[in-house]
């Protein structure tokens, strides 16, 4: 049997290599190819375990994997492979004479080819997480969906419990509002502790094109959970996010206000209150309407009502193996 030797270069490296995010951060849209440091994330120690959703019309994949030498106390992976869309000021490259276009069928005046891309225009967007919970995985897994009508019972008397014992660590948002991580990729930052937040691309966006644009506001506030917790109290905060989320943005991407989708999520994965701006032309996951709730008209709701989202009954969905969906089940509420 071969000797089994611990690969400690696979991530606790990773773990100390400032977060740089996938753009390369410069702002100027280019490849950054030659600018952005190299992984420390050792792709030559995962082993592909199991496929947890694909999409051919999105082009991306999502895999479980194991981590290690397979010692026995490997640590799980999960990797998210994405083809990045087109971009206008690099089709020059990819349509010209030097182009190495291979024809696959001619018919009349129809034909089809493989065009062979040079590498830097033919980059994967690749999300790591690891080591990865096992509440990561299910996370990517396909899995048949449940809606549930949560009233404002069920939520103190399952949902709130279940959350405080079982949610996502939150480490990631700390270490943005701390500038422990991704420092470098802020967009805006209203510093106020009560009503000030950080702006920031998500990390599901590579920032090189704006057709999907992706940017978060993360509240400099602690202990606003998520949409159930906010009041009237918290609309100053709420709106100082929207204003100068919409400001910064066109300041940055000339992108207009009109031209974003800005919204919460309910049930969001992570319990720290934040709020997602994506371009409206964009299909973002996440913007179906039992899960996206758009910041103006949750401003309004509580213009109207101080307590509308203590009382108000939502409706999200969970993944059939959920244990959040075991508990209403439980509870006789499915
Ligand atoms: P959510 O509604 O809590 O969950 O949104 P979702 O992931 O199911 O949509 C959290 C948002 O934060 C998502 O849009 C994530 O893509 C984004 N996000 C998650 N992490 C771990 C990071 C991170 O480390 N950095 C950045 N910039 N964004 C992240």
């Amino acid at each position: 049997m071969a000797e089994c030797v611990r690969d400690n270069a696979a991530m606790p490296e990773l773990k100390k290599h400032k977060a740089n995010g996938s753009g390369d951060g410069d702002g100027d849209g280019d490849g950054g190819a030659a600018e952005t440091p190299p992984s420390r994330f050792n792709l030559g120690s995962f082993r592909l375990e199991k496929i947890l959703r694909g999409s051919a019309r999105d082009k991306t994949v999502f895999v479980h994997g194991k981590v290690g030498e397979d010692c026995g106390d490997d640590q799980d992976a999960v990797i998210i492979l994405e083809k990045t869309p087109f971009r206008e000021e690099t089709l020059p490259q990819l349509l010209n004479k030097n182009a190495d276009l291979r024809l696959q069928m001619q018919n009349d005046i129809y034909s089809t080819h493989h065009l062979h891309a040079p590498s830097a225009l033919n980059e994967i967007k690749t999300t790591v997480v690891y080591p990865a919970t096992e509440k990561h995985i299910k996370k990517y897994l396909q899995q048949e969906m449940y809606l549930i009508n949560e009233t404002a019972d069920d939520y103190k008397n399952i949902t709130a419990p279940y959350l405080q014992s079982q949610s996502f660590s939150i480490q990631w948002v700390y270490n943005i509002l701390e500038k422990k991580a991704e420092a470098d990729r802020i967009i805006h930052e209203h510093p106020d502790p009560k009503n000030g937040f950080i702006l920031i691309p998500d990390f599901k966006w590579n920032q090189k094109q704006v057709d999907d644009l992706y940017v978060i506001a993360i509240a400099h506030r602690r202990g606003v959970k998520s949409l159930r917790d906010l009041t009237a109290e918290h609309l100053p905060m709420l709106q100082t996010i929207l204003q100068e989320g919409q400001m910064a943005i066109f300041k940055r991407y000339n992108v207009p206000k009109s031209r974003l989708r800005i919204y919460l999520h309910y049930q969001p994965s992570y319990y720290h209150l934040h709020v997602h701006f994506t371009a409206v032309g964009y299909d973002a996951p996440g913007t179906m309407v039992e899960r996206a709730h758009l910041l103006s008209s949750v401003i309004d709701n509580l213009q109207l009502e101080p307590e509308y989202y203590q009382k108000q009954t939502l409706t999200f969905a969970l993944k059939a193996d959920d244990p959040l969906l075991q508990k209403f089940k439980e509870e006789g509420r499915l």
